[in-house]
């Protein structure tokens, strides 16, 4: 990973904060700040001045050490000394730091004269009005402080899925790599596969003596133990993120994962069931009376009110309880049906490979085929292709399909939908297509009548195939554009156009609901990663476990047809709609 001037300069700022918590000489730290400023000012990235083997001294007021030190960021990503002095100061300190308008200087004061540790800590000496009495504070501090800490729990609210995933992924590995560990599961929001979570929900069985608790506390990324108990744990990991570990009893573990793993609604749903049959479900077991009958595993749990085990991301209530007890659950698809990617950019617009690498890899994937959509001419910012370059495009692919085997590059673009609904290339060159995504790209703010009729209308051109992103929502970033959703979906269905469902983790573009909908009227879906390099195409599994929350199988996804099936469908919704 190449360090960024923003990079390098955000570690000279942050050993410069933790310096100053210390009380380091002012000297010392105002060096630091100077270079962080500095360098963020280059016009170029210090890390190819230093792979040029550039003389760093010659910049403005960087001696050898600090040469030293840039240079050892950009070839380590890190700085031993930044580490050594993250040691010395409290991590909650440190976590302190971010909240805005709180400098180390303040940190300092409230540490030295309140002992304040973590967020809560200062929130209390807030409310007690303990904080506006410190020299240099006051009421408007104060409240400055507060909304601070505000903003930072709404920012760390909800983490996007693949965001937590690797550190989720690191902790219960090495948590099940701990003595005396049997089984250990996430639960909660993580395990249900939504797209963003609150905080991870961990459940373990492990023997008596096993020092699975400690492990949990020590691990690497925790930044600060809130709890620690023998049963249960709550730590917060530096990212932000909350994590509870609760060890439970063999014969509790099915109960305790069901009851875990939620959601809230689906449970108390289940439970009801549980009530008319004379039983009682909680996340200790499955009992009658005062009889434990079951609890163990979590099929017990449904079977126990006759339904079969119901996969997770099914768990919301919205209509899986009946479905299963109708034996109407839906063969939910896999990443193994998958067999291409419908939307994948490259050099030729803001791609960072060549159409033969993104090929390479999809091949390596084992997939039959990938649809190369770069961006059409409307999209300036990504260097979007004219008629002229979109068909020198297309004979590079065919140059391609005659040379590489074992996967078949589509001739696709990504046409940008303009503000009156007509598409951004003329017919003549779309027909040359085997598929289109036709995408809103511009002017998000168009009023709700105008902004739905602007897509109705572009679903009508006979060349429309697949739209992309269909809501442009970015998680956390952007809302959707003010849609009727509900009629795009119905337009679809009436006109045989397919609905994207954008896998990039922070879009996940339709929602899971509005796969359930489109679904239910039969409007078929493409998984698709609009992958911009070759790691991209691995996005595929958040769109599938979002398609999953959507109830979709296999049938419903155009992208697990063979390509001749595949090509038959394109052909033929275009025919439909050219008629
Ligand atoms: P999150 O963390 O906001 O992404 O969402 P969850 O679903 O992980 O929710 P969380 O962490 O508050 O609780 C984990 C699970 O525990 C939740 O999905 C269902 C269960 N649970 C929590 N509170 C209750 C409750 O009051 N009643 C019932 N029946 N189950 C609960
Ligand atoms: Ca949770
Ligand atoms: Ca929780
Ligand atoms: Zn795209």
């Amino acid at each position: 990973m190449k360090m960024h001037n923003n990079d390098v300069a955000e570690l000279f700022d942050r050993l410069a904060d933790l310096l100053e918590i210390e009380g380091a000489n002012p000297f010392r730290v105002r060096a630091y700040r100077n270079a962080a400023r500095l360098i963020r000012s280059l016009p170029r990235d210090v890390a190819d001045m230093v792979a040029a083997g550039e003389d760093l001294t010659r910049l403005p007021g960087i001696g050898e050490d600090l040469a030293g030190k840039i240079k050892t960021i950009v070839e380590t990503g890190t700085l031993p000394l930044l580490e050594e002095e993250a040691r010395k100061v409290p991590p909650e300190l440190a976590e302190l730091l971010e909240i805005e308008g709180l400098g180390p200087k303040r940190v300092k004061v409230l540490h030295e004269v309140l002992g304040v540790r973590s967020l809560e800590d200062l929130e209390r000496a807030v409310n007690a009005g303990k904080v506006r009495e410190l020299p240099g504070f006051g009421e408007k501090t104060e409240r400055a402080i507060l909304e601070g800490i505000q903003r930072l729990r709404a920012q760390y609210g909800r983490m996007l899925l693949a965001t937590a995933e690797p550190v989720a992924e690191a902790l219960r590995e090495h948590l099940a790599a701990t003595s005396g560990v049997e089984r250990v599961e996430i639960a909660g929001s993580y395990r249900r596969r939504k797209e963003t979570v609150g905080d991870l929900d961990i459940l373990a069985i492990a023997a008596p003596d096993s020092p699975v608790m400690d492990r949990f506390t020590t691990f690497e990324a925790v930044a600060r133990v809130q709890s620690k108990g023998t049963t249960r744990s709550t730590v917060h990991l530096r990212s932000g993120l909350q994590v509870d570990l609760r060890v439970v009893a063999p014969q509790s573990y099915g109960a305790a994962l069901q009851y875990f793993t939620g959601s809230k609604a689906h449970n108390i749903a289940v439970r009801r069931l549980a009530v008319k049959r004379g039983l009682k479900i909680n996340e200790y077991g499955i009992f009658r009376g005062s009889r434990r009958i079951g609890g163990a595993e979590e099929e017990a749990v449904y079977a126990s009110v006759d339904l079969p085990w119901i996969p997770p991301e099914l768990r919301e209530d919205r209509g899986e309880i009946e479905a299963a007890m109708a034996g109407r659950l839906p063969d939910l698809i896999t990443q193994d049906h998958i067999r291409g990617d419908l939307h994948v950019h490259s050099k030729h617009t803001d791609g960072r490979y060549s159409i033969e690498e993104m090929a390479r890899a999809a091949r390596d994937l084992g997939y039959e085929y990938i649809a190369v959509t770069d961006h059409s001419r409307r999209v300036a910012m990504a260097h979007g292709l004219d008629e002229k370059r979109l068909r020198q495009e297309l004979e590079e692919i065919d140059r391609l399909n005659e040379r590489l085997e074992g996967i078949r590059i589509l001739k696709g673009c990504e046409v940008d939908i303009l503000e009156d609904g007509r598409l951004d290339l003329p017919d003549s060159v779309l027909a040359e297509l085997d598929l289109t995504v036709c995408s809103v790209h511009y002017r998000f703010n168009l009023p709700r009548e105008k902004q739905t009729a602007r897509i109705l209308r572009a679903m009508d051109n006979p060349y429309f195939t697949i739209l992309g992103h269909p809501t442009g929502r970015l998680i956390n970033e952007r809302d959707p554009y003010d849609v009727d959703l509900d009629r795009i979906i119905r337009h679809a269905a009436e006109r045989g156009a397919i609905l994207e469902l954008n896998a990039q983790p922070s879009r996940l573009d339709l929602t899971d609901t509005a796969c359930q909908q489109a679904k239910e009227l039969g409007v078929k879906i493409a998984i698709s990663t609009d992958a911009h390099t070759v790691h991209d195409l691995r996005f595929m599994r958040y769109g599938i476990d979002q398609a999953r929350r959507g109830w979709l199988e296999a049938g419903d996804v155009v992208n697990t047809l063979p390509l001749n099936d595949l090509l038959d469908l394109m052909a033929k919704t275009r025919h439909a709609r050219a008629a």
